[in-house]
């Protein structure tokens, strides 16, 4: 089977994505949803519960091209949603589920080719320098805190909002999904956190953050009782600094899915973005029990 215990190629996540949907054709799908800014695929795998009026999640990582282990994550947690269905509780086994493992994937190769520590995409901007950060990209309060219009810079937002073909392709996508989708959580790291909405301010919290907040650190505390690992939960505001235009606080704002989280995953900072192959299988199974509290209360109150 596909090696989980080590990062991988683009190439190599896309072949495995297309070998789950032949050798499971009734239950997984994969679909190339858009382009990104150099012409490569952005593969999404559909996991069908195979129930009619099924509500959805959708789950994302790699929008930062250095932060490897958001990939590994979701590549873990598709892998457990196909290859152990049978351990699955069955509120998840009854929802359809849209993976994304690689949101930004020319970015991604070029942390695998010329510069590990690449963040944003690769599109060639009007301004000095190459690149947009694809989480200050969305119309969510564009241009707002934590952002940049200067194109030299890590958090530069692009020349308005969609302006990408990779949060384009996204966007669209998720809209289509907008009648069954229940939860949405995107997959970052590093720090250790459980970030709820909205990210776009200091004090920006939605009407139901108490709830969000709960659900969070119940998250949490599950992590911690897996294998002892610490994450915090707040907003970015509150807990790391604010950015607006991000992926989380449109799809909570403007689709309207009330449930949307954001992980900032391993370590702390010890070994920060460059997370050692063999600390995947540990984040990602402890992140995989966070997931579970968060669907399960998702699909309960909704
Ligand atoms: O700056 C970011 O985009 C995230 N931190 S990271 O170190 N992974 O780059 C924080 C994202 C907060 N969420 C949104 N703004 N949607
Ligand atoms: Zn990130």
């Amino acid at each position: 089977g596909f090696n989980l215990d080590n990062y991988h190629r683009l190439g190599e996540i896309y072949n495995w994505m297309d070998y789950l949907s032949k050798k499971y054709p009734q239950l997984v799908s994969v679909e190339t949803i858009g382009y990104s800014y150099e012409r490569r695929p952005i593969k999404v795998a559909k996991i069908s519960s195979g129930k009619p009026g099924a509500k959805a999640v959708f789950i994302d990582g790699g929008i930062h091209a250095r932060e490897w282990v958001s990939t590994a994550t979701v590549v873990y947690i598709l892998n457990e949603l196909v290859e152990n269905r049978s351990r699955l509780p069955s509120y998840m086994a009854n929802l359809d589920f849209y993976i994304l493992p690689v949101f930004n994937p020319d970015g991604y190769e070029y942390t695998h080719t010329t510069n590990r520590l690449w963040r944003k995409n690769r599109s060639k901007n009007s301004g000095r320098c190459i690149g947009t950060d694809l989480n200050r990209n969305f119309d969510a309060h564009f241009g707002g805190e934590g952002t940049s219009d200067y194109s030299c810079d890590e958090t530069y937002r692009g020349p308005q909002a969609f302006s990408e073909p990779e949060t384009k392709a996204v966007s669209k996508y998720i809209l289509g999904l907008k009648q069954k989708l229940s939860a949405y959580i995107a997959f970052h790291s590093y720090s250790q956190l459980i970030l709820l909405p909205y990210a776009y301010g200091y004090k920006a919290y939605p009407k139901d953050y108490k709830e969000l907040e709960m659900i969070g650190k119940n998250a949490a505390l599950a992590i911690r009782k897996s294998d002892g690992e610490v994450y915090n939960v707040g907003t970015p505001g509150d807990v790391l600094y604010p950015a607006a235009g991000g992926a989380y606080d449109w799809v909570k704002e403007t689709v309207g899915v009330k449930y949307t989280f954001t992980y900032e995953l391993r370590d702390t900072g010890l070994h920060g973005f460059i997370l050692p192959a063999r600390l995947i299988r540990p984040t990602a199974r402890e992140a995989f029990e966070g997931v579970k509290v968060m669907v399960e209360a998702a699909v309960r109150r909704k």
